[in-house]
């Protein structure tokens, strides 16, 4: 079960001679299709409408579907080669469990034996330990089925309060700063009026390569003449077509913001009367802005303050605007004072809630929106309820028929949760879709602690590098396998389509979770019989709520092409626009747009700290970590794609010419990197796109060639996001790889 990053053979084998790429991105075959099924692309948060060509229970093609409002017919490279995966060797079709004596460490085990010995470890733990010493982890991938049902298995059946999931990792600093300023945690806006906006501000978003359609949009308005701000440490290819570049140092974007606040304010570039009626907190937020003269900012931001200058112009003098930022501002043990900041200018320009005034974060996962909505986050309850409020526990356990009394209360994040296995105080753990040997900060932390822990397993497609430590390992379904919704990144709730049943033992986590809720005793409200019938009882469960489904139905979601929440009930067709006069928000009832009881939006300080770690003699370079256009996270799924890989084989460390000749380093020299956590040694990449006193390394590989050996498991103490994107690193030419 080795990691082949080849091509698909079974696939190849069967089709190769047909396979022909033409018009562009279409891929035509020979191959007449059994069946064309409209769907959704599995990997990022855009969820890309694809059509899947399905030839006897294989799906060997596809085409992007002209119908679905966001990607009218258009794919990355990820999306056109997704497919690939399916019928993958190393693809788990039978449950394994440990056994040192089997080749590769694991031999099968029938299904009903694993979910035993699941639950039985997980009845031993419990009954030792008590029920917070088995913990779950679960993931951003997964429908909002599936999402619930596991939400409501840990909370329920194993009444641990240990579950989390890795949108932790992602965007629960958007999520949290949403939540401070708006009262709701969506994007405000669908992606059409980035179409309508004069300027177009873009922090910490490495847009044309992790959101590549989004960079469409911002083309389109490029043509109808608006202006592109693009704050990022590197020119991204997005900021080579930008009208601004302001090249930030890592870990200083709140100090941006506040300083650009200072000149909105200090030229009058405001809208009074949006601050006056619709908003709560304006003048401490001024009065925190005033030191942040343009001096200072360009100080601490390594920003010209003739770009801090012009970036204030064009923003405050602008009629319409869209606002949107991603991990390079979230992934900071500040980064929700960053999102705070990056929401003040936006609150002081009263450009929200119209068409053309707009503002979101642009989600990661599939399912990076509806997956943080519905239980599975450690704090948290369907319908974006809080398992700590009494209110919305008495909601949720009526609807599943419990004593609000058995809900257990906020429990551990997913970081808290390795730190709470290394003390001892969790004893079991249970994975699905997510693999934190790779993509956890400091992971040789997480490789000790996995080595503690007395039992685990793990439920995924591929032996991810987490599963290989694994106890017991349990093939789940890939998405194309089943059905369900999933929540894209403007707020749409949409319909992944069943394509081709589940190979071997494999099937879809849902019936895993239920089958262990079922050994464990636990049948009532564990007896559903398809995501439908889920949906129908989250739809429940999330009525009142502020993510509210409740009029939200599979028919709809066909007939409509995906529906916004909140929609209330079945004769509401949604919310595009979250914060237009007159939109239903369960909160305010009628005072206003924003959702707090009295419908006004809330500025808020936001406070500028240096990052967990600064540069100093010993570790005098910045280490920031991000993505490549071919990879996707963890890279369990697209480093078993032959022409992804073949795009950006390996992880190469990016650095300035300047930092690269003081050091001797020539493009494509082995370098080893060290930081106070770990090293490893890469080629080096010498581009001028970077500023010289940071580097960039991409995560998507594993053991030696992992970033995430050096990165800090600093957090942010609001929303526990790690700071991927700052940590102090030296660098050094190695003769050779070092390993
Ligand atoms: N190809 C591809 N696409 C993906 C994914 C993938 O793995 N591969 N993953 C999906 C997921 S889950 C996510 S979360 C999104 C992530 O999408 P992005 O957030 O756009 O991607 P990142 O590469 O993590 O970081 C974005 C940018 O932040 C910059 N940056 C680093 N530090 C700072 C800083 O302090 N300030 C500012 N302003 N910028 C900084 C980096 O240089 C980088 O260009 O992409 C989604 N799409
Ligand atoms: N250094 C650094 N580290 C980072 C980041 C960074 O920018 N820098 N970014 C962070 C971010 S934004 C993210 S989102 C995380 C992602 O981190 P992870 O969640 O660990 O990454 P994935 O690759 O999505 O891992 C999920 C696993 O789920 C499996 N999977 C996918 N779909 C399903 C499904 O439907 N069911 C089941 N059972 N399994 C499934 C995949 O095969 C894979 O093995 O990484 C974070 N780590
Ligand atoms: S942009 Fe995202 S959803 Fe669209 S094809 Fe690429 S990976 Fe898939
Ligand atoms: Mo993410």
């Amino acid at each position: 079960m080795a990691l082949l990053p080849v091509d698909c053979t079974a696939i190849l084998e069967r089709f190769g001679p047909h396979l022909a790429y033409s018009e562009g991105l279409r891929l035509t075959t020979g191959v007449e299709p059994d069946r064309i099924v409209d769907t959704h692309c599995c990997f990022c948060g855009q969820q890309c409408g694809i059509r899947l060509k399905v030839k006897d229970n294989q799906v060997f093609g596809f085409e992007p579907r002209e119908d679905f409002p966001f990607n009218q017919g258009m794919l990355c490279p990820k999306g056109v080669k997704r497919y690939l995966q399916g019928s993958h060797p190393d693809r788990l079709l039978s449950c394994y469990e440990r056994d040192p004596r089997s080749p590769g460490g694991f031999r099968p085990l029938p299904y009903e034996r694993a979910i035993e010995r699941v639950a039985s470890e997980i009845q031993r733990i419990q009954s030792a330990y008590g029920p917070d010493a088995f913990a779950l982890l679960s993931g951003a991938s997964l429908t909002n089925e599936k999402a619930y049902l596991i939400g409501k298995f840990a909370h329920m059946a194993l009444k641990t309060a240990n579950i989390d999931y890795n949108g932790r990792l992602c965007m629960v600093s958007a999520g949290a700063g949403n939540k401070k300023a708006f009262g709701v945690d969506r994007a405000a806006n669908p992606w059409s009026d980035i179409l309508k906006a004069e300027v177009i501000w873009i922090s910490g978003a490495n847009v044309a390569e992790c959101a590549p359609i989004t960079t469409n949009y911002i083309w389109q308005a490029r043509e109808f003449g608006a202006k592109v701000i693009v704050i990022d440490p590197r020119i991204t290819p997005i900021a080579r077509t930008c009208d601004l570049f302001l090249p930030i140092k890592p870990g200083s974007d709140v100090a941006l913001f506040n300083g650009v606040l200072h000149l909105m304010i200090e030229n009058d570039w405001l809208d009074h009367e949006f601050i006056n009626s619709h908003t709560a907190g304006f003048n401490d937020v001024a009065e925190s802005v005033k030191a942040w003269t343009p001096e200072k900012t360009a100080a601490v931001t390594g920003v010209s303050e003739r770009g801090i200058r012009q970036a204030a112009e064009w923003w405050g003098r602008a009629k319409t605007s869209f606002l949107m930022h991603a991990r390079g501002i979230e992934h900071h043990s500040h980064g929700v004072q960053n999102v705070l900041g990056a929401i003040n200018l936006v609150l002081a320009s009263g450009r929200i809630g119209r068409p053309g005034c707009g503002y979101g974060t642009i989600t990661g996962q599939a399912n990076g929106q509806g997956a943080r909505e519905h239980g599975q986050k450690c704090d948290q309850l369907p319908g974006y309820r809080e398992l700590n409020n009494p209110a919305h526990r008495a909601e949720v356990a009526q609807v599943w028929g419990i004593d609000p009394r058995e809900l257990p209360h906020a429990g551990a994040d997913a970081y808290e949760i390795f730190r709470k296995i290394d003390r001892g105080e969790i004893r079991g753990l249970l994975s699905i879709c997510f693999n934190p040997m790779v993509s956890l900060p400091d992971n040789n932390f997480i490789r000790r602690a996995l080595d503690k822990v007395e039992f685990y397993a793990a439920v995924d497609f591929f032996l991810n590098e987490t599963a290989h430590h694994a106890d017991v390992v349990l093939p789940s379904a890939l998405q194309e396998e089943d059905e369900g919704t999933v929540t894209q990144l403007e707020g749409r709730v949409i319909k992944i389509n069943k394509a081709v049943d589940c190979p071997g033992d494999a099937r879809p986590d849902w019936k895993i979770v239920q089958d262990l809720a079922h050994r464990l005793g636990c049948e009532r409200g564990f007896s559903f019989q398809s995501p439908r019938e889920i949906f129908e009882e989250l739809r429940r469960a999330s009525r009142g709520g502020i993510a509210d489904y409740s009029g939200i139905t599979y028919e709809k979601i066909e007939k409509q092409n995906g529906v916004f929440w909140p929609c209330p009930d079945e004769k509401h067709t949604g919310t595009p626009r979250l914060f237009e006069p007159g939109s239903w928000n369960p909160v305010a009832q009628g005072a206003g747009p924003f959702y707090f009881a009295d419908g006004k939006a809330r500025f808020n300080v936001a406070t500028y700290t240096p990052s967990a770690e600064t540069t100093d003699e010993d570790y005098p370079v910045i280490l920031t970590t991000g993505r490549v256009v071919s990879q996707y996270l963890s890279g369990t799924q697209t480093r078993r794609i032959g022409p992804l890989v073949d795009q950006y084989p390996e992880p190469r460390v990016e650095m300035h010419p300047r930092l690269a000749s003081r050091l001797g380093i020539a493009d494509g020299d082995w370098t080893t990197v060290e930081s106070r956590r770990g090293q490893l040694t890469l080629r080096a990449q010498v581009v001028t796109t970077i500023r010289p006193d940071t580097i960039f390394i991409p995560y998507h590989w594993a053991g030696s060639q992992s970033v995430n050996q050096l990165t800090i498991s600093a957090q942010d103490p609001i929303s526990r996001i790690p700071e991927f994107k700052v940590c102090a690193v030296r660098l050094r030419k190695t003769p050779s790889t070092g390993s």
